[in-house]
């Protein structure tokens, strides 16, 4: 649990520079570092320095507990009428022969596939495409609740509900209305890459804007639901605009507290027209998701979303402010497959998921959607254990 023991080293350390002693005792006392504060980390602090203060707040807000769940992904599309940058995984609607479209019968199977197995949450994320309008999403999240009421629908981001209200003519409020009705349960946090509208325009251009992203999040808080939010990092953009982005969903988060976690995602590199802008190392990616427990007070969960930074890297990051490693997938996700991630069929068994969180000593625990705990695996022994990786629990 959290101990105030490495703080007090650091506030007292005369070795190290007024500003890092400074900011040490802002989180010893519970108060809020500024967007100077947050660049300052970014430029003169080294990991071992941010993973203290990022540790002391993961314990202090969430103790050793590690959340995860069990779900699976569906990808309607990756034919896109965007061409994002970063992209690997996109066709343009001219070239829709090298993609896939699925039917609503296609998905339905996906969604059959998981009947009887213990999964709580269907992931839809992937491509906009024109025939994928407000009344084919409706069709779709009505007839998964009609066929498993209880399996909890993240769905779509800002990018498509921008462009599909936007058809239909619908105020955003209209449409979030009539996609909760039809079943939609939270938003994942998808879309937002980087909020700043110069870097936007050079790698996500076209696509709904930063006010539009923060608007349509802050509606669905304001209708009582909950999303996540992201920040697509490591490319082009600065370290000031890191802050900016973090500092925007800090602000949005003061008003409606429906964020439930902040999930950085490290730029992959491969199969992109940004192949030549190289990767972030992993002290980089630590210290990031050390600045960023650090800097969103209001956040409850940092999420380190396993099949983009990889196994080892995700384990790692629960030792410097993370809190969550998203789900088991089940190889149903390749935006990170093809734009060059670790895993090229990311899928982890329970046991897996488990072992990960408890080999670093930390808690595992399933949750729900919602972050409400369903079963707390610390003691759990797995037939596995005994056969793989040499080690046994108890
Ligand atoms: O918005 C696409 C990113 C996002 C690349 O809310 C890339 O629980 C890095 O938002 N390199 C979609 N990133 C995925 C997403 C997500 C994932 C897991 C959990 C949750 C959640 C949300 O993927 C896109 C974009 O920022 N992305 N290509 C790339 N080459
Ligand atoms: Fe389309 Fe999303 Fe890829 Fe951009 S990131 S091209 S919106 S699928």
């Amino acid at each position: 649990m959290a101990t105030n023991d490495a703080l007090n080293r650091l506030i007292q350390d005369d070795s190290l520079p007024n500003e890092s002693r400074q900011i040490a005792q802002k989180i010893l006392n519970g108060q809020r570092i500024s967007t100077d504060d947050a660049l300052y980390l970014y430029e003169h602090t080294d990991l071992s320095y941010v993973g203290i203060l990022a540790n002391y707040i993961r314990e202090a807000k969430n103790g050793d507990k590690t959340y995860f769940n069990k779900n699976f992904h569906i990808e309607p599309t990756n034919v896109c009428v965007y061409s994002c940058a970063f992209c690997a995984y996109s066709r343009l609607i001219k070239n829709r022969e090298d993609g896939w479209e699925m039917t609503l019968e296609e998905m339905m199977d996906i969604v059959r596939k998981y009947d009887g197995l213990p999964v709580t949450e269907v992931h839809f994320t992937g491509g906009v495409l024109p025939q994928y309008d407000v009344p084919f999403y409706e069709e779709l999240f009505k007839r998964i609740k009609a066929h498993r009421p209880e399996l909890h629908i993240k769905g779509l981001t800002p990018v498509e509900y921008h462009y599909i209200f936007k058809k239909e003519k619908l105020s955003y409020r209209e449409g979030m209305e009539r996609m909760r009705a039809a079943g939609l349960d939270s938003m994942p946090g998808g879309g937002a890459e980087i909020f700043d509208q110069d870097i936007r325009d050079q790698i996500a251009g076209g696509k709904c804007s930063a006010e539009q992203w923060l608007e349509i999040h802050q509606i669905w808080h304001e209708m009582g639901m909950h999303s996540n939010a992201t920040m697509l990092y490591g490319h082009i953009e600065s370290f000031a605009q890191r802050v900016d982005h973090m500092n925007r969903l800090r602000q949005l988060q003061d008003q409606t507290g429906g964020f439930m976690a902040f999930i950085p995602l490290k730029f992959r590199n491969k199969n992109n027209q940004m192949s030549h802008v190289p990767e972030v190392s992993p002290i980089e990616d630590l210290r990031n998701y050390a600045i960023s427990r650090i800097f969103l007070d209001n956040f409850q969960h940092i999420k380190a979303y396993w099949p983009m930074i990889g196994r080892d890297v995700a384990q790692m990051s629960l030792a410097f402010g993370v809190n969550d490693i998203d789900g088991t997938i089940d190889d149903t996700t390749k935006i990170y497959s093809m734009a060059g991630a670790e895993d090229q069929n990311p899928a982890m068994t329970t046991a897996e998921m488990v072992n990960t969180i408890r080999l670093v000593g930390r808690q595992p625990i399933e949750r729900n959607s919602l972050y409400q705990p369903i079963k707390d695996y610390t003691d759990e022994v797995f037939e596995e254990d005994t056969q793989y990786r040499g080690y046994a629990i108890k």
